[in-house]
């Protein structure tokens, strides 16, 4: 994991998102000059802790942590300017400069009020009409990317016509008015306060989404930019750029566990078409994961333990780790490594290295299981199927290892790691074939063992 001139690192999640992504980006933007968002949207949530001081991010990409390292929201985004802009100044409180540091891409599609009330709508309904619910983040992702293939969003860049925005804004509310007044029965749903402003008997109106998003487009205007031109201009000139990814390979909308999935590609390729660069710059596929699993949210999870019961290995992951969602506040549930799972994000990554986290979690656990592949309908597999009914079909495999009782925290050198924790590290290397490149033990920015 050599930095070079010119040389570009993809960052991503190698299994439901929350696997540390944020803190190794904000460690890795050392080296680099700029730090790019590709997709999702403040779904999204990093939490960093800096010399003690925890700071949580949802859109803006952590190098924004690090004095003088520009940071990219590229187009494959999905933009609230809103809560960009809350950002930004929740960050410029505590005196870090932003406004001058960061290009937001004219083509990203705009998250507005109406994409909340969908996805909220949509997930009433479905708990309603007896489905498990997505488990959304209630951040009108999965709307928003709808319009966008649908090809009616409205973008970065018509905020800059207000007589076009007008326009596109009059058509797509009648659509959606349409859908959230007759078929998900809006008048009768509990938007809560922060849609209310926009509301009238289920509908959003016009005027107050129209007048927020000029006021909003001034603000703005300031950070508007061609991010691809930018980016490409930027590695020409010998920049080493971060591609930051948001959520994780399994919540992948092609390779996840669909439906139960987010509404991007969560998945390295996807760094070429949402920040505009072409794949020959994408030089190092960083894959981050947790030294064991969770996730928040609906859909299978075959490893998952009981997480709840104090005293059982699951409860001892949810609470030493802390797995709490950054964005919704929501329990994470957990389980043990899926090695199998693994094995499927590093081909559809082509991942160059691991960077494992969370390993001093594990701390104390007097033994580990290990899943290396699943019985489904009888037949062996040594890799995660495609898609949510076969993966709830699932019956994992497990290894017995034994654990560690030493503290790995802080520990920065793989030597100290205790043994059982390196043969532990050492097996997920075998089953994988990906080469472990880093390895962090606790949240702090310097605790993290570089391998070489
Ligand atoms: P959405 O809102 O449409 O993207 O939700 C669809 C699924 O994607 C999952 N998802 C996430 N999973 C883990 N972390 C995420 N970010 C926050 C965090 C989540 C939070 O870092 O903790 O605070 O709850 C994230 N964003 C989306 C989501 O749970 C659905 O399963
Ligand atoms: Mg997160």
């Amino acid at each position: 994991m050599k930095a070079s001139k010119g040389r570009n690192v993809v960052v991503v999640g190698t299994q439901w998102g929350d696997e540390g992504k944020g803190k190794l980006v904000d460690w890795l933007t050392e080296s680099a000059q700029g730090v790019v968002r590709f997709q999702g949207g403040h779904n999204a949530g990093h939490t960093l802790v800096i010399g003690g001081v925890k700071t949580a991010l949802h859109l803006i990409p952590s190098g924004i942590m690090r004095a003088g390292v520009k940071c990219y929201i590229g187009n494959g985004v999905v933009l609230s300017v809103g809560k960009l802009l809350e950002e930004i100044a929740g960050l410029e409180r505590v005196g870090v400069e932003v406004r001058s540091r960061l290009r937001v891409s004219e083509a990203c599609p705009l998250i507005l009020p109406f994409h909340v009330a969908l996805d909220m709508a949509r997930e009433a309904a479905r708990e309603h009409g007896g489905s498990e619910k997505i488990g959304t983040t209630g951040r009108g992702i999965g709307p928003a990317y709808e319009d966008k293939i649908a090809r009616r969003a409205l973008r970065v860049q018509d905020l800059r016509h207000p007589e076009r925005f007008a326009a596109k804004l009059r058509e797509v509310l009648a659509l959606h008015n349409h859908v959230l007044t007759t078929f998900l029965g809006s008048r009768n749903i509990d938007f809560g306060p922060g849609l209310q402003p926009y509301l009238q008997d289920g509908a959003v109106q016009f005027d107050a989404v129209y007048e927020e998003a000029m006021q909003h487009a001034e603000l703005l205007a300031p950070m508007v930019a061609d991010v691809s031109r930018e980016l490409n201009e930027a590695h020409a000139a010998g920049a080493n750029l971060l591609f930051e990814g948001a959520q994780g390979t399994l919540l992948d909308v092609d390779h996840g566990t669909y439906p139960y999935v987010t509404s991007s590609n969560c998945v390295a390729g996807n760094a070429a078409a949402g920040a505009g660069v072409g794949p020959g710059l994408l030089h190092y596929v960083l894959g981050i994961t947790k030294a064991y699993c969770t996730r928040v949210g609906g859909g299978p999870f075959p490893t998952e333990l009981d997480w709840q019961t104090p005293g059982t290995p699951g409860y001892h992951m949810s609470t030493v780790g802390a797995e709490k969602g950054v964005t919704t506040g929501r329990s994470r549930r957990c389980g043990w490594f899926d090695a199998a799972l693994l094995k499927r994000s590093a081909q559809v990554n082509g991942l160059s290295g691991l960077c494992i986290t969370k390993l001093d979690v594990l701390d104390g656990l007097p033994e580990l299981m290990l899943c290396t592949g699943y019985e489904l309908d009888g037949r062996q597999i040594d890799m995660l199927p495609l898609g949510a009914d076969e993966i709830a079909r699932c019956i994992p495999r497990y290894e017995r290892m034994p654990g560690w009782s030493e503290s790995t925290v802080g520990v920065t050198d793989y030597a100290q790691l205790p043994t059982a924790a390196r043969r532990y590290l050492e097996r997920i290397v075998e089953v994988t074939g990906v080469p472990i490149a880093m390895i962090s033990t606790s949240p702090d920015r310097d605790h993290t063992i570089l391998m070489q």
